[in-house]
């Protein structure tokens, strides 16, 4: 049998956490014959410690053949001891009147301390997953701060965007999820999103050509997937959070064990494709194999879908402006 790897998830005794822990443990995330152990992360106070002690109970009470051994933590240096994966999952988002600077500033010390920390102690090839917003900009951040690991190993979730989208195009179209090929999202995990499905098929028959209706991707569409975070929010008096954790999964599975060619998207450092600055921390139409992501190139960027690109990244490009005192 497999030797365990070991899984490191932050914001452990969160609404995310709860909804993730248990798919981790149970193999739907690195497979049904993967053991992992968890190092779990909490902040270093009485309450979300207690909590997350009962977490831990529940997950002993599942009895999950493939949960190797757990621990509790209150410092990155010891929840990230050799890890093989890292969900940073725990942040601060932005609360109501909470000004940009002071926002960036909690998750700058957050996200600094954490990537020191995976710099100083993870596994030398630990796949980094940021969810905690702004996802985008702590990711980017956590790599700045690991400067011995490769850039590649820390990315951001788009994933969640991206699901949605597939999710739209399925009710738009009366056609199923599962068919829908080459979606993606480009850009930050924000309402600038682009969500683009010019290269989309479902069973070869191209979904653009399906749609056809430019004023439903503008207006309709985009908005709506845009959102959705927000109308989440609104029906529910919470933030997403099952969806959130399965979008995890889904970026972790696909990274670690592979699309067979199919497209996903992912945050990943930019390698300067689409004229995206080097390291910007950017949504991207990946394929994954044997461990590595790999961006989708040489697609034609429309006018369009430019002046999309160009809004998102400038956004994000504010974003890291805004920290980069931190670096
Ligand atoms: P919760 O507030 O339920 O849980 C967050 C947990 O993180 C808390 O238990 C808190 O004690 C812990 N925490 C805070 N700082 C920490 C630190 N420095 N180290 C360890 N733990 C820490 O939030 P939840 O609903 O679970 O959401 C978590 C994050 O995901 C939020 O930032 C949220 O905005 C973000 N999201 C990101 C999404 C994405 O697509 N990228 C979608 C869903 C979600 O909104």
């Amino acid at each position: 049998s497999k030797k365990p790897v070991r899984v490191a998830v932050t914001g452990a005794a969160g609404q995310i956490g709860y909804a993730l822990l248990f798919r981790i443990a149970s193999g739907e995330m690195l497979g049904k014959d993967q053991p992992v152990i968890l190092q779990l992360l909490e902040v270093p106070v009485e309450g979300p410690q207690k909590a997350l002690k009962g977490v831990m109970m529940e997950l002993d009470d599942c009895a999950f053949p493939l949960l190797a051994g757990m621990e509790a933590h209150g410092d990155p240096m010891t929840a990230f001891k050799d890890a093989d994966y890292a969900l940073l999952v725990g942040s601060r988002p932005r609360g109501p009147g909470m000004e940009r600077a002071e926002l960036l500033a909690v998750n700058g010390a957050i996200f600094t301390a954490q990537g020191k920390a995976l710099n100083a102690v993870a596994s030398r090839s630990v796949k980094v997953l940021v969810v905690g917003n702004p996802a985008n900009t702590n990711a980017y951040i956590a790599m700045k701060s690991a400067p011995d690991l490769p850039a590649k190993n820390f990315t951001a979730m788009l994933r969640l965007d991206h699901n949605r989208a597939l999710s739209q195009i399925a009710a738009k179209t009366g056609k199923a999820v599962a068919d829908i090929e080459k979606l993606t999202v480009w850009g930050n995990h924000s309402p600038t999103m682009y969500a683009d499905y010019r290269f989309a098929t479902i069973k070869g028959e191209s979904v653009a050509k399906l749609i056809n209706d430019q004023d439903w991707n503008a207006n309709v569409f985009l908005p709506t997937v845009g959102k959705r975070g927000a109308a989440i929010i609104e029906a529910r008096g919470l933030s997403s959070a099952a969806s959130a954790a399965n979008a995890a999964i889904d970026h972790m599975r696909d990274w670690a064990l592979g699309t067979q060619g199919k497209w996903v998207t992912m945050g990943v450092p930019s390698g300067g494709q689409y004229g995206i600055p080097k390291d910007t921390m950017f949504g991207f139409p990946v394929t994954c194999e044997s461990g590595e992501y790999k961006i989708v190139e040489g697609l034609e960027i429309d006018a369009f879908s430019q002046e999309r690109i160009d809004k998102t990244l400038k956004e994000l490009q504010d974003e890291q402006a805004g920290v980069a005192h931190l670096l």
